[in-house]
């Protein structure tokens, strides 16, 4: 374990990428704000029906997404390593999947891999490439598991009652469709086999970055653990199954654990620049580059990593204000000789 985590342990400064169909709506949907949570979770905040959701695909096409552009921007910031939404809580894979026809070249006119060209990039500037997998909650892969979110205020359709009672009568899903298999289908059929494509088919996978176990269960997460075996130097989170399947870090979410919280096991807190971590138009809410720089600093004092998001615009751009945040940050990195 401890030479596997060695450059992990190094490496302190990394960046998270969530990237998906929401991008598209960013954080709007048939003319109503978003009230509440990141805009990576649309779908389900706002009820979104599948077959809508999957017409909104229809126009995801992220022609300005550039691999080699992506990976330099983090490099020059001094980061040493990428984790990228294989798969968000939507269920939209962002790679070439078999599994599922819920999958960028299937589902949006793009139709290409967009993992694969990471990948190379990432190996071509010796940048690491981790993955997070939301390996529970999937709302368009039918059985995946959905939290029970409630819809907000500001959002006036009138079956919304309707819909919210729905939800809490059906385990949080909102449409018929996400109940035509079970669970146990949805581990078997979807998430261990896209889990092993991703463990096959991209190289060197460094980090596998689960999140919210909903309805997990310690023989699904046995499952994917094996699965797992195919990349043995690969480092996991703690979101994998609680509480039997701890994996190698903590994740502190959005803010910096205090000493007295630090009991010893590695630890990578993520965090965003603004409010959300899917893209938003209307998220003016910016950290100062002194702030992140703090922050990081603060991080790597108390032996952490830091994990800063980045949430591309549908185009495949990262977002100008946080392209501007990067590069102050590696123009810091090098005065201070870290980068
Ligand atoms: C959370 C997720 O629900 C958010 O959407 C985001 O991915 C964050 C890093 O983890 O639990």
């Amino acid at each position: 374990k401890e030479e596997r985590m060695k450059w992990w342990r190094e490496a302190r400064f990394g960046m998270f990428i969530h990237f998906g169909v929401y991008a598209q709506m960013a954080g709007e949907y048939r003319g109503h704000q978003q009230a509440k949570g990141g805009a990576e979770w649309i779908m389900n905040r706002m009820k979104v029906p599948v077959q809508e959701y999957r017409s909104i695909a229809r126009q995801f096409n992220p022609v300005k997404f550039d691999a080699n552009e992506w990976v330099k921007t983090a490099k020059e910031a001094g980061m040493k390593y990428i984790v990228i939404t294989a798969k968000h809580h939507d269920g939209f894979a962002l790679f070439d999947s078999k599994a599922s026809d819920w999958d960028i070249t299937d589902a949006t006119p793009y139709g290409k891999d967009l993992l694969k060209p990471l990948a190379e990039a990432c190996k071509r500037h010796g940048m690491k490439l981790g993955l997070y997998y939301s390996q529970a909650q999937d709302w368009v892969n039918p059985g995946g598991s959905a939290a029970r979110k409630e819809m907000r205020e500001g959002w006036s359709n009138p079956d919304s009652t309707k819909i919210d009672n729905y939800t809490r009568d059906h385990l949080g899903h909102w449409d018929l469709v996400q109940e035509t298999k079970t669970f146990d289908q949805y581990i078997d059929q979807v998430a261990v086999p896209q889990l092993r494509e991703l463990m096959t088919n991209y190289g060197e996978i460094a980090v596998l970055w689960w999140d919210t176990p909903t309805r997990m269960t310690d023989d699904a997460a046995m499952k994917l653990t094996e699965v797992l075996k195919l990349q043995p130097q690969i480092i996991t989170n703690d979101r994998l199954k609680r509480p039997n399947f701890p994996g190698d870090t903590r994740t502190p979410e959005q803010k910096i654990p205090s000493q007295a919280e630090l009991d010893g096991k590695d630890w990578e807190t993520c965090m965003t620049m603004n409010r959300t971590w899917g893209y938003r138009k209307t998220d003016t809410s910016w950290k100062s580059a002194e702030a992140l720089v703090r922050n990081l600093v603060e991080s790597a004092s108390k032996g952490g990593n830091y994990l800063l998001n980045v949430g591309p615009k549908p185009d495949g751009s990262f977002p100008q204000e946080s392209v501007e945040r990067l590069q102050a940050m590696g123009a810091w990195m090098k005065i201070n000789g870290e980068a």
